[in-house]
């Protein structure tokens, strides 16, 4: 497999997003035209780019597939890298119509929680707690006052073909997953965390271990549906991690009270145990 993505210049130190387009890009190989819309790190990789406005991303990317279809160029794909405020947020409609129209491209969603390229300000993406820059801690907020939301289970009650979680500190989970997908028809989406070490406030060095840590914890469950309705949980340890070792690194979190980190690990714990008896059902019920 080639690397294709761009020598690093456009990205931070530790950028997550940066980890997600390597591999996913090695996985997918040359013959792909990947859509952008703004969002940070862009210019990823040695692809042709077609750009456009956050609303037209799912539009104009179902444009792209259609067109290479008319050409009968089946052997290029159609793929979006698009980040967590083009997805959850100010994309959503045109990516919605994509998917309830089983248009046949790829989205890879990195998710780092906020709207990064533009100074980390809040997303649908951004967990309950966190301090962004328009959830400044202070007298009256304790950071983002409302829950993440649930994407991946939003996009499979598109019932599409394929819809899977990954992360950048499970590399062989996320690139099977890419490769899985790849020649699918139909609608597909992955979603990776991508750990953003500016947004979220811990060491660049710390990437990988803070993304482990956010599975292991349940925070970032791996998992993948396919046609809305058949369920199977990727990783699946006897007991997970406590919240507390993902959420302490992160100065985003640090003004949390034990009594909030309690109750975030209530509800991880909750919806773990609904997570493990869709798996044993095979089944999730949208
Ligand atoms: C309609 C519209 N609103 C806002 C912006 C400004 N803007 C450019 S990039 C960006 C942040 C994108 O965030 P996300 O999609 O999460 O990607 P990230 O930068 O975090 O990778 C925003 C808000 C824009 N370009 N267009």
């Amino acid at each position: 497999m080639d690397e294709m993505v761009l020598v690093p210049g456009s990205t931070c130190q530790g950028c997550g997003a940066a980890m997600a387009a390597r591999l996913t890009f090695k996985v997918l190989g040359p013959n792909l035209i990947r859509h952008g819309i703004p969002c940070c790190p862009d210019h990823v990789s040695k692809h042709p780019r077609a750009g456009s406005v956050f609303e037209a991303g799912g539009s104009s990317l179902t444009g792209t597939s259609r067109a290479l279809k008319a050409l009968g160029r089946t052997d290029i794909k159609a793929v979006a890298f698009y980040g967590d405020g083009g997805t959850y947020d100010i994309g959503f409609q045109a990516l919605s119509a994509a998917a309830e129209r089983n248009e046949n491209i790829l989205v890879i969603t990195k998710d780092n929680e906020a709207y990064m390229n533009t100074g980390g300000q809040r997303s649908g993406g951004t967990p309950k707690y966190a301090e962004t820059t328009t959830n400044p801690v202070g007298p009256k907020s304790r950071g983002k006052g409302e829950p993440k939301k649930n994407i991946p289970m939003i996009f499979a009650a598109h019932y599409v073909p394929y819809i899977a979680t990954a992360s950048v500190a499970f590399p062989e989970d996320l690139m099977q997953k890419v490769k899985y997908a790849k020649d699918i028809e139909g609608f597909r989406m992955i979603l990776i965390q991508a750990p953003c070490p500016v947004g979220w406030r811990f060491d660049p060095a710390k990437t990988i271990e803070l993304a482990r840590a956010g599975v292991q914890a349940g925070v970032w469950p791996l998992y993948e549906i396919e046609h809305g309705t058949s369920f199977k949980l990727n990783y699946k340890p006897k007991e997970l991690k406590p919240v507390s070792e993902y959420l302490k690194p992160q100065s985003r979190f640090r003004h949390m009270t034990e009594a909030e980190v309690n109750e975030v690990q209530g509800n991880v714990t909750t919806n773990w145990a609904r997570l493990l008896k869709a798996d044993e059902m095979k089944t999730v019920v949208l």
